[in-house]
């Protein structure tokens, strides 16, 4: 993570070593991972308000058209997405694997759907390296993480949001490419959360 809190007009609220604490992955030789950074002018606990419901993320996911969480919302939740027409995907099931609301992390796991992010990992087990079987099994699959971070913006209250992500490149893709969407979906994922929060606390 490179930090550009530095800046005169952003000063960030933390030490910068807990920005990347929860986006250390280790993505094995078939996956890609990189992460997003955005800030936002709006404070922490309006833009959590939002990221949290993981049983609403098209409160402002632009690309997703409806969501159904099974049961109260807790740790292992299952949620079935739909996703908007004009993506290569329809829906996709995710499990909530961090939700903290103290430290304002959110972490979930793409399970299956129809989609290409797929965890090629649980349908064909003989793939797994050695070095993905030393690993929890919780860090060998796709996977992204978001947290928040309190800064101040131009002397006002503002968070930086930092989303990371591991997912398995499909079959006749590239590391980069897969990197590339997916960067590209989490960053209009946040610019829509910034356009929404402005909205919300306005
Ligand atoms: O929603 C997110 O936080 C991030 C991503 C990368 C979501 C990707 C997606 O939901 C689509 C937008 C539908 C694109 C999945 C799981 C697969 C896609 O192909």
């Amino acid at each position: 993570l490179s930090g550009d809190a530095s800046g005169s007009h952003r000063r960030l609220l933390m030490e910068p070593e807990n920005l990347c604490k929860h986006h250390k992955h280790h993505p094995r030789d078939n996956q890609c991972s990189s992460v997003v950074v955005d800030h936002i002018r709006v404070p922490v606990h309006v833009v959590w308000s939002l990221v949290r419901r993981f049983d609403q993320p098209q409160k402002y996911k632009p690309f997703v058209s409806r969501c159904v969480v099974r049961g109260d919302l807790e740790i292992g939740s299952v949620r079935e997405i739909n996703v908007k027409s004009g993506l290569p995907a329809t829906t996709s099931t995710e499990r909530l694997e961090l939700l903290d609301d103290d430290e304002h992390v959110l972490g979930i796991r793409i399970l299956g759907g129809d989609h290409r992010l797929q965890n090629k990992n649980l349908t064909r087990p003989f793939h797994v390296s050695t070095r993905s079987l030393l690993l929890p099994v919780h860090r060998r699959t796709t996977r992204s993480v978001v947290t928040l971070h309190p800064e101040i913006i131009e002397g006002r209250p503002g968070t930086t949001v930092v989303e990371s992500f591991v997912v398995d490149v499909p079959d006749g893709n590239t590391k980069d490419e897969t990197c590339f969407f997916v960067e590209a979906v989490i960053k209009c994922n946040l610019k829509s959360l910034a356009d929404v929060c402005e909205r919300l606390h306005a």
